[in-house]
């Protein structure tokens, strides 16, 4: 006799497919696709869903956070220097100050908050998958290209499948240094990326926070993306930056949204 309720294999089969399927359906069009699921990602995920704003979260990997998981050197534990900490405090993630205005906490604690955070507010997350190009039409960034993340690593010899497009309103880059979308736009003459500059920690957060905003139309650069874009230096292991930047793209959306609400 089993403790668990009766149903069978097909009904488990079932009820994943066609969840799925529905949540997949009610998302091929939304008001913002966010590329990338690390820091500056989840942050302005989250931020745009307490603002209502139907909101997917695209993510090539299985799991979520890129690397708000570790600090550096494959030591779990990340920093945040001041005014930063008050995300930590806003997601209640515990954290020691080291130094007058450097924080530590731990990376799986924090991680965790994050991205509870962002799927609480109710952001949609799309994992697995692989944006491979952006949809342009009439000049502005209007959706993503996308295709199973396995399907996309597979040489064209093995698989030769075709992706599929969602549209949206805006998308916002968080694909962190490679800026994957942004270099879509540059592989045809586009824009041109700077690529990030050496490590400079006292400047470099200031540049990423500065610079984060609409690239081209439809077009929002976050976290490291924006530091590739712009030629901005690194920062290493400290995230605080990446937190704030997310924030901006959140704000820089919705003020583009609005505005275009108002033009209808
Ligand atoms: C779908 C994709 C694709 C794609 C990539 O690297 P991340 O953590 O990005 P940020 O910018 O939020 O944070 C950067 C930070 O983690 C960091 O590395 C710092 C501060 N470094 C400083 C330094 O000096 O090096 O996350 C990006 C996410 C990852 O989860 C990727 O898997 C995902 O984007 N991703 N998802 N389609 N084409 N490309």
């Amino acid at each position: 006799m089993s403790i668990f309720k009766a149903s069978s294999e097909a009904q488990v089969t079932r009820a994943i497919t066609e969840e799925f399927l529905n949540s997949f359906k009610e998302y091929i069009t939304c008001d913002v696709i966010i590329v990338g699921g690390g820091p500056s990602g989840l942050m302005a995920a989250r931020e745009l869903a307490k603002n209502n704003v139907k909101v997917l979260v695209v993510e090539a990997n299985n799991y979520l956070g890129g690397g708000f998981w570790i600090g550096g050197y494959l030591m779990n534990k990340l920093t945040v220097r001041s005014p930063a900490e008050k995300f930590l405090d806003e997601l209640q993630i515990p954290y020691k100050e080291y130094e007058e205005g450097l924080f530590v906490a731990d990376g799986p604690h924090a991680c965790s908050k994050l991205i509870a955070a962002a799927c609480d507010a109710g952001a949609k997350i799309l994992n697995m998958t692989k944006v491979d190009d952006v949809v342009l039409k009439n000049k502005k960034v209007s959706g993503v290209v996308i295709n199973w993340t396995p399907v996309s690593a597979l040489p064209k010899s093995i698989t030769c499948v075709d992706p599929v497009a969602l549209e949206s309103k805006l998308v916002i880059d968080a694909t962190g240094h490679d800026a994957c979308v942004a270099a879509s736009l540059e592989k045809r003459g586009i824009i041109k990326l700077q690529g990030f500059g050496a490590m400079d920690v006292m400047t470099s957060e200031d540049g990423v926070v500065l610079k984060t905003g609409e690239v081209y139309p439809g077009l929002i650069v976050t976290g490291m993306a924006v530091s590739t874009v712009y030629g901005i230096p690194r920062m290493g292991p400290t995230f605080g930056g990446m937190l704030l930047s997310g924030r901006k793209a959140a704000e820089t959306a919705l003020h583009i949204l609005v505005g275009d609400a108002i033009k209808v």
